[in-house]
């Protein structure tokens, strides 16, 4: 019988419960938890597909010293030295720990003690600064600290949700559900999107604002004037519980309705709406993710965002407030221990005096840092420029993630001493570590996660340690030990972390913080193994109290007041003649970040296969660029080769490029290597949707499409992008020279045995060539070359890889790269839970198909995770318009 685990989803902040299984076969398979507050069972594709990404291909499976392997006690010896050694040389300030919101909280908890507790430097970072640092800025600012006011269960109330800047229905599916159940439950809901693009969350939007990009701080300047003018403002909540209304007053003021207009690029009709809309509607919920936060004027953003709410008394009442949606499974845990370089711990503030002393007495820590540390740009600034000696790098990928990656590589491998704790051997990051320690990944460890809506669960273990791969608090305990601070870091399991860790949260807390989960203070081994999610605040010794924040006011300011912050809208500089192009960069539905679990999914690797830059027809025109040819995409701080997506969906002026894609999956995509360190000036956050930018067109001399049994290896032509398939491989290339001989060529990078002669077709004319290995009846590759984008039917070649070819006919179908009479392009894949491609959706509605609902009677499609729901909506539309026409 397998086992059944209830643990939490180790992806985005949604934070849903996942129940799995490891059956005596070693083999598992996960579904979502009915009972988990979160997700009530639903999961989105990139949770379904978990099981397919725990194998141990890759996995780092014991410590490395310079590429050699090492004992752990070599291993953390070393670091513990060499971090000694730094710190007695050049100060606790030459060395730095930079961290991620994808470590569990116990784990984050130990990291931040050493550095900030022990060895008295605020140098730890983490790549949440990527990625709320401004949602932080903004809250502290406006509330008096890092406070969410509400839950899940007001997206669903409210009568009007804006999506702002988040692409909802593919980076938080789950809430994106949840939304679109309630919206059809009550159809009378209202839902705007605000985005330069028109993403899939607009399947389910009244309006679509296609703002132009860094419009928002104007838009919602224009809005508050516009709730002043129109008697929408609460006065009695502003008297009671705000201070400087005047001055945000006076400040919205100073910007016309028409330079709004300009600045947001939006027709006078569409925002007239979306203001009356704000203005009528009471349960308003604003929810807002890195459109909002990853901007030069992010935490402004988020202040003239909250501003609304405060002016309106919308907040922490069911169905309204304003909602910061956190990115990574632990976004939220790692601001809790204060893992930010100029936080403290439990919510408390490293520029207070008061708060250090009290952290600086719980921890038994005399040394504690007195001063905020360098954030996540400066501190690798600081690694390129010597002024660090050490650094650890834990559970992130910033080679490819931060913004001037080129540099950020180099700064990394000029460093004298560089410790990276990593589940992959193999990472753009890993590369250049002389330490390498392995961590245990998810199923592997045990602790615990906040998610958006403050709720804390656990991630529980329910796989067995491959290798030695070790948990990270252990690593991290094991060299503060071995520097000599072994009782404040004799913790034994993860449960003596949180417990510590809910202590500090009420130690002297009496209300005066928001993050509060005393009642844990004691907790024991048997009760953190039971431990159900649940939200905070959770204060000792006191009943459950409402969860939500802010109705009756008690903000954390000294007075108790909420602070409306007077901002300016930024003014752009849109003539940059050598660089005319704005590059935007974010995520796609069924990839993970750097790619390094969910790459490992042959059906997540499916929906989307390669890097591309979605482009306006005009601008496609322009540049001189079809569909489906390649584009260069350049700044001043690097260039990269994608292909060419040309749609309306985008703006004039704009491109957008996924951020996943890197030096393990394609030639030249890491498109942090064009983004500039511009940041915003109070959270330090880089502005990653907004770089100035050209384009031109990249002409290859030979476009090609491969599928191949084995992976590929030593691929060195311009252009290349490898994505696992069912049985086997695929890849994209692009030529700039003509190889010697092609059958060679694929010989050694598709490891075909010499004794195998090529079935080959060449058309003289075109200069087409297609060239297929067999074994037997088995495919080992199959070569597309053309010297135009290569039009084979991708899932087709793919699906000859598991095919048996006994039947000659079927071979030479395959080298003329066309299906032959019985068998169907499935097209590409648009349900990944069932392998549904976009040619059997368009056959299914031609048939009669002509809802999603049919659609998925007929073919299963969008019937489990429901991620591609707005996709196939999509094209029934499209198809149905096409008939119409
Ligand atoms: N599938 C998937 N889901 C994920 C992740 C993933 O890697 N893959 N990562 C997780 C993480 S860590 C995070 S932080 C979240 C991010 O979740 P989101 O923030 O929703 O995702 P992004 O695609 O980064 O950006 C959101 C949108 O901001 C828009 N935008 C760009 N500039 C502006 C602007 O000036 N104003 C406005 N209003 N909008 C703008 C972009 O066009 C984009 O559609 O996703 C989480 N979920
Ligand atoms: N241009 C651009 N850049 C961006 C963004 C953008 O929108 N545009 N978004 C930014 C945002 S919001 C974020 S959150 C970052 C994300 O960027 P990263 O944090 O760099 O991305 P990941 O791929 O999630 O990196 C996690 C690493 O930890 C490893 N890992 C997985 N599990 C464990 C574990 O349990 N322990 C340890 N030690 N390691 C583990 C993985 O193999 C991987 O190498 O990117 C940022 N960069
Ligand atoms: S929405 Fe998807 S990725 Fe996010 S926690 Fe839920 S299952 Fe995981
Ligand atoms: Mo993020």
């Amino acid at each position: 019988m397998p086992v059944e685990t209830k643990t939490t989803c180790p992806y985005c902040g949604v934070g849903c419960g996942v129940i799995a299984s490891a059956g005596d076969d070693g083999n598992v398979s996960v579904k979502g938890d009915p009972d988990h507050p979160a997700n009530f069972g639903r999961l989105c594709s990139k949770g379904s597909a978990l099981a397919e990404t725990i194998d141990l291909d890759g996995r780092l499976l014991h410590p490395e010293i310079n590429g050699e392997r090492a004992s752990w006690d070599q291993a953390l010896d070393l670091v513990a030295k060499r971090f000694g050694e730094a710190i007695a040389e050049h100060g606790p300030d030459s060395v730095a720990f930079y961290v991620s919101g994808q470590l569990l909280t116990e784990d984050y908890y130990v990291a931040n003690k050493l550095m900030k507790g022990f060895i008295g430097s605020a140098n730890i970072d983490t790549n949440s600064r990527l990625c709320m640092s401004s949602s932080v800025a903004g809250h502290r600012r406006a509330f008096g600290a890092d406070t969410v006011p509400g839950t899940y269960e007001d997206i669903e109330l409210a009568d009007l949700v804006i999506l702002t800047g988040s692409n909802l229905a593919w980076c938080h599916p789950v809430i994106y559900q949840r939304l679109a159940a309630a919206k059809a439950a009550r159809p009378s809901m209202k839902i705007v999107v605000i985005d330069p693009r028109r993403t899939m969350s607009c399947d389910i939007a009244d309006l679509h604002l296609a703002i132009r990009p860094d419009g928002d701080v104007a838009l919602f300047l224009g809005l508050f004037a516009h709730l002043i003018a129109n008697n929408a403002v609460d006065q009695n909540y502003v008297a009671e519980h705000t201070n400087g209304f005047a001055e945000a007053f006076a400040a919205a003021c100073a910007v016309s309705f028409n330079e709004v207009l300009d600045l947001t690029g939006l027709p006078a009709m569409q925002l007239r709406e979306f203001y009356r809309l704000f203005a009528a509607t009471d349960k308003v919920v604003t929810c807002y993710s890195q459109g909002v936060n990853q901007s030069a004027s992010g935490t402004d953003k988020v202040n003239a965002i909250i501003n609304c709410h405060l002016a309106t008394g919308r907040i922490g009442r069911p169905g309204m407030g304003p909602f910061s949606l956190t990115g990574q499974p632990n976004a939220m845990g790692g601001r809790e221990v204060g893992g930010l370089a100029n936080m403290l711990a439990a919510h408390m503030a490293i520029e207070n005096a008061e708060d250090r002393d009290r952290v600086r007495r719980f921890w038994q820590a005399p040394g504690i840092a007195a001063r905020p540390g360098l954030k996540a740009v400066d501190m690798f600034r600081a690694v390129g420029d010597g002024r660090i000696k050490a650094l650890w790098i834990m559970a992130t990928n910033p080679v490819v993630s931060m913004p001037d990656a080129d540099a950020v590589k180099a700064a990394i491998e000029a460093c004298p001493f560089v410790v990276v704790s990593d589940i992959l051997r193999e990472t753009d990051t890993t590369r250049h570590g002389h330490v390498l320690l392995p961590s245990l990944g998810w199923g592997e460890k045990d602790g615990t996660v906040t998610n958006s809506e403050r709720r804390i669960s656990r991630q529980r273990q329910f796989l067995s340690a491959p290798g030695e791969a070790r948990p990270d608090w252990w690593q991290m305990a094991e060299v503060g030990r071995r520097m000599g601070f072994s009782a404040a870091f004799s913790f034994q399991t993860a449960a003596d972390i949180f417990a510590e860790h809910a202590g500090l949260s009420g130690f002297e807390n009496d209300g005066s913080r928001d993050f509060d989960i005393g009642v844990h203070e004691a907790i024991g081994e048997e009760e953190y193994d039971a431990l159900v999610p649940f939200q905070w605040p959770q204060p000792a010794g006191s009943a459950r109290q409402t969860t939500r924040f802010f109705a009756k006011g008690g903000f954390y300011h000294a007075d108790r007041k909420a602070r409306f912050v007077a901002v300016e809208a930024p003014v752009s500089d849109r003539t940059n003649s050598q660089f005319p192009l704005t590059l935007n960069t974010g995520r796609i539905r069924d990839h993970w970040h750097t790619m390094t679990r969910t790459g490992k999914s042959a059906r997540l690797s499916q929906h989307i296969a390669e890097p591309f830059a979605e482009i306006h027809p005009r601008d496609a025109m322009e540049i001189g660029v079809g569909d489906a040819g390649l584009v260069e995409i350049e700044s001043s701080h690097g260039a990269v080769i994608v292909r060419a997506l040309v749609t309306e969906r985008q703006a004039r002026g704009s491109l957008f490029v996924p951020m996943h894609w890197n030096d393990n999956f394609a030639a030249r995509a890491r498109i942090d290597s064009v983004v500039a360190p511009v940041t915003d000036p109070i959270s330090g956050q880089p502005a990653s949707k907004n770089v100035a930018v050209r384009a031109r067109p990249f002409k290859p001399a030979h476009y090609c499409f491969a599928v191949s049994a084995a992976k590929p290896h030593h691929l060195d032509s311009a252009y290349w992008a490898l994505a696992k398939t069912d049985g086997g491989w695929r890849t994209e290339l692009a030529f700039d020279a003509t190889p010697d001989d092609w059958a060679s060529w694929c010989r050694a990078t598709f490891d075909i045995p010499d004794r195998l002669e090529p079935l080959g077709y060449a058309d003289r004319a075109s200069g087409d060539l297609r060239l297929a290995f067999f074994d037997g009846e088995r495919l080992l590759a199959a070569l597309f070359v053309a010297s135009q984008p290569v039009a084979v039917a991708r899932s087709w070649a793919i699906a000859q890889l598991s095919a048996s070819h006994g039947n000659l006919r079927k071979r030479f179908a395959l080298v003329a790269g066309r299906p032959g009479a019985d068998t169907v392009d499935a097209g590409a894949t648009v349900c990944s839970c069932f392998s549904v491609g976009v040619n059997q959706i368009v056959s299914a509605i031609r048939g009669g198909c002509h809802s999603v609902e049919a659609v998925g009677k007929a073919l299963n499609a969008g019937t489990n995770c429901g991620s591609c729901r707005a996709e196939i909506r999509g094209i029934i539309d499209g198809c149905l318009a096409a008939a119409a026409e």
